[in-house]
């Protein structure tokens, strides 16, 4: 892309309004525009990301077995009765009436509609185990939105179902989830710690919520410092393993990470001192086992194998794909702006021409642009006749991982400057061997060979 010919529109104030840093900087790096109280657009770089993060979580998904679907944003009050849940929501729920005076609500969730779309299609054990999900919008009337899209009323989710004939089975289906959702983190460039927590309005006693430390974090969490040494890596995992998957829950949680809620000060007065740590947290995902609530209430049976009709054991599982920007941002930017994980930056890298207008330079950036395209990678071309000092703030602001940057001075000596945005370090290096080594960074994190079709 040539920034000539996008759409950023970048601001040069700092908007008052923002209360957190993630917000300042999405503003300020045009990423979103809120059009009412916790509802945003998603200008062209803020909606690059959000795709970016859809596309780790639909191939991490898929990997672990489970089927997406979509349903639509506008349901049935009637859906929402027969499990109760449509007085019992309380306000987050924004409620709509059609011209028939027919009731709709706008999904805060959706175990009722996954639930019916199950009932209506399995009737037999042999279908067994299935979990659907869906990347869709959700909208709750919170009461106090804010922090930008960390706490909005309209959000983006990733919601998934899983329908399983036992308990057993269904606690695999959370444990493959947990382990599914480690990943999908850390591809991210995130680090989220899963904590017990509480059900809420969802159901159910068997909950973990993940949580992002960062200091705008809204909830208290207790834990043992020992889990902020644990990381996934490459490991490959055999979802229909269930030891395997079992294994990796224990390992992640067994060291009394407690939300405040739940937290058991007797627990974590056993550890040693120096390992009792508090901090605040984002909570970037929920998982859930439910067993038969919603299955029993609204009639989603299968036939076992002797014939038996039994209630399906379900749970749901959650991400705040529109959230997880904001994590993002909190966890990696520095006092110039945004700091891109190489896992869901918008552009690999940006592209500055100091001379505008100088031949030999323009030409050398274009080179630069199509050796980098042809290997499936994006730069973002600046090359706009603005001053270098402009340029740098911008591309600093926007975060893009690494910087090319061009100028008659270099090019006389054969080089260009590579520069890393998170450490700073450049090194000057001929215009070929920066296409070689930031193709080598990218095919590192295996960005841009999945395509969500
Ligand atoms: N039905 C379950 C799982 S699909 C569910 O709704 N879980 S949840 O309530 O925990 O929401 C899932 C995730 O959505 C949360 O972990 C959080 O990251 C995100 N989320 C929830 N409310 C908001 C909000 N108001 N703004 C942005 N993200 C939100």
């Amino acid at each position: 892309m040539r920034l000539s010919s996008y759409f950023l529109p970048v601001l040069k104030e700092t908007p008052a309004e923002a209360q957190v840093v993630s917000h300042r900087l999405m503003l300020r790096a045009g990423m979103i525009k809120q059009q009412a109280a916790g509802i945003y657009s998603w200008l062209p770089l803020g909606f690059k990301v959000l795709r970016k993060l859809e596309n780790i979580i639909h191939e991490e998904q898929i990997k672990a077995g489970h089927i997406p679907i979509q349903m639509p944003i506008l349901q049935s009050a009637d859906l929402w009765r027969e499990s109760g849940r449509y007085d019992d929501y309380g306000q987050e729920m924004l409620r709509i009436k059609d011209r028939q005076d027919r009731d709709l609500l706008y999904t805060p969730t959706a175990e009722e509609m996954v639930t019916d779309i199950f009932r209506s299609h399995v009737s037999s054990y042999k279908d067994l185990p299935l979990t659907l999900y869906q990347i869709q919008w959700k909208f709750r009337d919170e009461i106090r939105p804010r922090f930008g899209i960390m706490r909005g009323r309209e959000f983006y989710m990733k919601d998934g179902y899983n329908f399983d004939l036992t308990k057993e089975d269904a606690l695999h289906s959370y444990n493959r989830h947990l382990v599914s959702y480690l990943k999908t983190y850390e591809r991210m460039g995130l680090q989220a710690i899963p904590m017990r927590a509480d059900s809420g309005p969802i159901g159910g006693d068997n909950t973990h919520e993940f949580l992002v430390l960062a200091e705008t974090g809204e909830s208290e969490v207790f834990y043992d410092s020992k889990v902020t040494d644990l990381t996934f890596g490459d490991r490959d995992i055999d979802y229909n393993d269930k030891a395997a998957c079992q294994s990796i829950l224990d390992e992640f949680t067994s060291l009394y990470a407690r939300t405040d809620e739940t937290h058991d000060p007797k627990l974590f007065a056993q550890l040693p001192n120096d390992r009792q740590k508090s901090a605040r947290g984002i909570e970037v995902g929920q998982i859930f086992y439910f067993g038969t609530k919603y299955s029993e209430a609204m009639g989603a049976y299968v036939a076992d194998d002797e014939g038996s009709k039994m209630p399906v054991h379900m749970g749901s599982h959650g991400i705040g794909v529109s959230r997880l920007i904001g994590a993002i941002i909190e966890a990696s930017h520095d006092e110039n702006g945004i700091i891109w994980p190489e896992g869901v930056t918008p552009f690999h890298c940006g592209i500055v021409n100091l001379k505008q207008g100088d031949e030999e330079a323009e030409e050398a950036c274009e080179a630069l642009y199509n050796s980098l395209s042809v290997l499936g990678l994006e730069p973002l071309y600046d090359d706009r006749n603005e001053r270098a000092g402009g340029k740098f703030a911008t591309m600093d602001l926007i975060g893009l991982p690494w910087r090319l940057t061009v100028g008659p001075r270099g090019l006389k000596n054969g080089v260009v400057e590579l520069t890393n945005r998170k450490t700073g370090v450049s090194e000057e290096i001929p215009p070929e061997k920066a296409v070689e080594k930031i193709a080598h960074v990218y095919r590192a994190v295996k960005v841009g060979d999945f395509l969500f079709n």
